[in-house]
């Protein structure tokens, strides 16, 4: 049974009647600009053909209802209750309800009115896997709470929601990029986003070329922490470089040179992580030029040159990602792979010659089972439309 099947099914046992709508809001992959969202550099994703899907309809209860198939849990909140993260019976919310509850709370924030919803929801996104799970669910909630709402916002507008839900309801630090491709995907194209002006654009990938992800199944554990302290890291060296540079406002006003000049006034782990940054938004800012002239291997060059960067100088990566780029970036075909999202754990990005797939994926599995003993799901992503209403 596909998730809209099955979805639909479990309405209608729970609430006895089917649903009035169905939504569909997909995960992302990001080819390059790892770890710059929050630096305000340039960010490629895409938004992926794994979603999440909500089969919803208004009710004229005091409080929404959401079942989250997935876990088999249901809870409720309203907006009286949303602010201390409780449920009608004042027990504490799930920790899965925090981000459609959030994505209430950011609403009510800016004033804009929201019903109450009985829904139910499920998602093929991995969760913990750097494809966005979260993001993929606030914006599916946001795209329900307009549905019933009379209201329409821009998608940029409700990326922006969503992120303000997941700073500062759920709790994490996160930058705008999850929230914008999953807003903003527009298929078969890779998306080019400005994280300071907002600004964006399309950008082509050759038809011969097939996005891969890698899962190398370890999911990634405490890492709102690391992930907060890469941030801090951040802040710490701009507040630094300020000394010498007074007039920058985050690393994107870094040039590489001013940075190699003043990096020994920085300490260690600081010129580590802000070198990075400063050479990532470097290369995402090649990105453009590289695929509009179809110039792949030049591309997949700064993706293998990223993962060293994430690896050494971010310190995010792990075993298990570092075996699985490993073994893809000579296999042939392979003009790039890496580590994609946040790190710690989750799924790499290959770009594949299409010719070459099957047998990319078949030795990349073989491979990175030989050497883990864990067994990868590998698959062919699609470059999918933002969030939607399907019905
Ligand atoms: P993932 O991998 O989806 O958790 C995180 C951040 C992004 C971005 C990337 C790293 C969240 C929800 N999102 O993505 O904003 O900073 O890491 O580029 O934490």
């Amino acid at each position: 049974m596909n998730l809209i099947d099955q979805i639909t099914s479990t309405y209608k046992e729970k609430f006895g009647h089917a649903p009035a709508h169905i939504v569909r809001a997909p995960g992302r992959v990001n080819l390059l600009g790892e770890h710059v969202d929050y630096n305000d550099g340039f960010v490629l994703p895409a938004a992926i053909d794994r979603a999440t899907y909500i089969a919803f309809s208004p009710t004229d209860a005091p409080h929404s209802t959401l079942v989250a198939a997935d876990f088999d849990q249901q809870a409720s909140f309203s907006a009286e209750t949303i602010a201390t993260k409780t449920q009608p019976d004042s027990s504490a919310l799930p920790e899965w309800a925090l981000y459609p509850a959030g994505v209430m709370w950011a609403l009510k924030e800016e004033g804009i009115s929201t019903s109450s919803i009985n829904a139910v929801f499920a998602s093929d996104v991995p969760r913990g896997s750097g494809l966005s799970s979260s993001a993929s669910v606030e914006m599916a909630f946001a795209i329900a709470w307009q549905t019933l709402g009379g209201w329409t916002l821009p998608a940029m507008q409700r990326a922006l929601l969503g992120q303000k839900a997941e700073n500062k309801y759920v709790g994490v630090n996160c930058g705008i990029m999850d929230q914008f491709a999953s807003a903003c995907g527009v298929e078969n194209k890779l998306l080019l986003l400005d994280c300071r002006s907002l600004e964006w654009k399309t950008v082509p990938l050759p038809d011969h070329v097939a996005i891969v992800i890698a899962d190398t199944t370890v999911r990634r554990k405490l890492t709102s922490g690391e992930y907060n302290k890469r941030r801090d890291a951040c802040e710490e060296a701009v507040r630094l470089l300020k000394n010498d540079l007074p007039k920058i406002k985050s690393l994107r006003d870094v040039s590489v040179a001013d940075f190699n000049r003043l990096a020994n006034t920085l300490p260690d782990e600081v010129e580590k992580r802000a070198r990075h940054v400063v050479e990532e938004i470097g290369r995402s800012n090649q990105a453009e030029a590289l695929l509009e002239a179809g110039d792949i291997q030049s591309f997949g060059r700064l993706m293998n040159e990223c993962h060293a960067s994430l690896r050494d100088l971010y310190e995010v990566s792990c075993p298990e990602l570092n075996v699985m780029v490993n073994i893809a970036q000579p296999l042939k075909g392979c003009y790039g792979a890496r580590l994609t999202g946040a790190g710690f754990g989750g799924c790499t990005v290959n770009l594949v010659a299409k010719n070459d797939v099957e047998a990319f994926a078949k030795a990349l599995a073989a491979g990175y089972e030989a050497e883990t003993g864990l067994r990868p799901e590998i698959y062919i992503s699609h470059a999918s439309n933002g969030a939607e209403l399907l019905g």
